[in-house]
C-alpha cells in the first residue's frame, strides 16, 4: 500500500512492559535516544508525564466543578504549589499542559534534579518520559466532486441521518469551515503549543471527520453519521505531530466537555504509554464512547498506546480492504481489538475543502466511530486472513 495516513512508532523503539515505571522510563530515555533517527517516537528530551496518586487533589478539584477551564486553572495552581514544595528556590519549570480529569498530573520540563525530587513525591504515582507521535504525509488526490458514497460508508451500512450526534475527533484538527462538515467551532479547541486554531493544517483529522459526519448533500461524499456534528480537538501539527502529553491533554478536554453517548475518534498513536491509556479509560467510563485505531505496523496491538486501553465504551479498531480482506497493514491481537472496520482506499473530506483518498486503521476507526454515534454496533461478518487466528468482526449499523 502507497498510503499511511497513520504511522505510529513504537516497533522502532524499546517499550516500558514492565510495573516499574520510572527506572524503566529513564533506561528507555537513553535507549531511544542512541538509536533515534527521526522525529517518529523520539524521546522529548527533558519532557516528562506526571501522574499524581488517586485522590491527592480529590477535594480541590471537587470545590471547582466539572468545567474543564476551572479544573485545569485549579490544577495548574496545584501544581505550583507542588514544585514550591519540593523546590522552594528554584523558579517554576515550564509546565505545558496540566491534567484535572481523566489521569491528574501535568507535563513539564525538568532538570535531572527536579526529575529526581518529583519521582521521589509520596504524591506521585509514576513520570513518563514524553515522545512524539508522528503521521506520515499521504499522497493525496485533490478536488471536489458531485456526491458519491465510499465503499466503506457502504458496507457498515452508513449514510443514516445523525443530525444533533456529536463526534469528537482528538487529530491534527478539522477543516473548520469545509462545506461537507458540520464543525462545532465554539468547542474546538487547540492543544498543539503556539497555535490558535484548530484547524487542520495537514488533512488527517478532516478525513477522518468526513467519514464518521460528512453532510449528505449534494457535493462530495457522505459520512456514516450524515449531517452529525464534530469538534476538532487538535493534539498534531501541520506535519501530523505532537507529544504524547498534548494528545492527554486533548482526551482530557473530551473527559470534561463530552456527554453521555457522544463518541471520540483516536487515528493516532505511539509507543506504549501508561498515563495516555489511563486518560482514555477515564474518559471513555464518563460515557464518551472511545474508537481507538489499533494501529499500521501489522504488529500486535498490545505494544502501542492507546490502542491497547481496554475499558467500558472502549474500542479498538482494525482495518479491512474492499473484498473484506484483513489489512495487510494493520495491528490485530483480541484484546484489545474489539471491530473491524473499511481501512483501504478510503475516500474522505480533506484540508481546505479538499477531498482525499487514503489507507490507515485510521480510516478504519472513524467507520467505528460513526456505527456508534448511529446506535449499538453489530456483527456485519468477520473479516478473512486475520493474522492473529480470531477473526475481528465487521462493525455495521
Ligand atoms: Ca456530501
Ligand atoms: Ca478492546
Ligand atoms: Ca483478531
Amino acid at each position: 500500500m502507497k498510503l499511511f495516513a497513520y504511522v505510529a512508532v513504537a516497533a522502532m523503539f524499546g517499550m516500558v512492559s514492565c510495573n516499574t515505571q520510572e527506572d524503566a522510563m529513564v533506561t528507555n530515555v537513553e535507549q531511544n535516544l542512541e538509536v533515534s533517527a527521526s522525529d517518529n517516537g523520539r524521546i522529548i528530551p527533558g519532557q516528562y508525564i506526571v501522574v499524581f496518586n488517586e485522590g491527592v487533589y480529590d477535594t480541590q478539584l471537587k470545590s471547582v466543578g466539572n468545567d474543564y477551564d476551572s479544573r485545569t486553572k485549579a490544577m495548574r495552581g496545584e501544581v505550583e504549589n507542588f514544585f514550591s514544595s519540593i523546590n522552594p528556590n528554584k523558579a517554576l519549570p515550564e509546565i505545558p499542559y496540566v491534567y484535572g480529569t481523566t489521569v491528574v498530573g501535568f507535563a513539564a520540563r525538568l532538570d535531572d534534579a527536579t526529575l529526581e525530587l518529583v519521582r521521589k513525591d509520596a504524591r506521585v504515582k509514576y513520570v513518563e518520559a514524553d515522545r512524539i507521535i508522528s503521521i506520515g504525509t499521504p499522497n493525496v488526490e485533490v478536488g471536489v466532486k458531485a456526491q458519491t458514497v465510499p465503499w466503506g460508508i457502504t458496507r457498515v451500512n452508513g449514510g443514516v441521518d445523525a443530525t444533533g450526534k456529536v463526534a469528537w475527533v482528538i487529530d491534527s484538527g478539522i477543516d473548520l469551515d469545509h462545506a461537507d462538515l458540520n464543525v462545532d467551532v465554539a468547542r474546538s479547541k487547540t492543544f498543539v503549543l503556539r497555535t490558535k486554531s484548530a484547524d487542520d493544517e495537514n488533512g488527517h483529522g478532516t478525513h477522518c471527520a468526513g467519514t464518521i459526519a460528512a453532510k449528505n448533500n449534494t457535493v462530495g461524499v457522505i459520512g456514516v453519521a450524515a449531517n452529525a456534528t464534530v469538534v476538532a480537538v487538535r493534539v498534531l501539527d501541520r506535519r501530523g505531530s505532537g507529544s504524547n502529553s498534548g494528545v492527554i491533554a486533548g482526551v482530557d478536554y473530551v473527559g470534561a466537555t463530552g456527554k453521555v453517548g457522544d463518541v471520540a475518534n483516536m487515528s493516532l498513536g505511539g509507543g506504549v504509554s501508561t498515563a495516555l491509556d489511563a486518560a482514555v479509560v477515564a474518559a471513555a467510563s464518563k460515557g464518551v464512547i472511545f474508537c481507538l485505531a489499533a494501529g499500521n505496523e501489522t504488529d500486535n496491538a498490545n505494544n502501542h498506546s492507546p490502542a491497547r486501553a481496554n475499558g467500558n465504551n472502549v474500542y479498538t479498531i482494525s482495518a479491512s480492504d474492499a473484498s473484506d480482506k484483513f489489512a495487510s497493514f494493520s495491528n490485530f491481537g483480541n484484546p484489545p481489538v474489539d471491530y473491524c472496520a473499511p481501512g483501504v482506499s478510503i475516500y474522505s473530506t480533506y484540508k481546505s475543502g479538499g477531498y482525499a483518498t487514503l489507507s490507515g486503521t485510521s480510516m478504519a476507526t472513524p467507520h467505528a466511530a460513526g456505527v456508534f454515534l448511529l446506535g449499538a454496533a453489530r456483527n456485519g461478518g468477520y473479516v478473512k486472513s486475520d493474522p492473529d487466528g480470531n477473526a475481528d468482526p465487521i462493525i455495521v449499523h
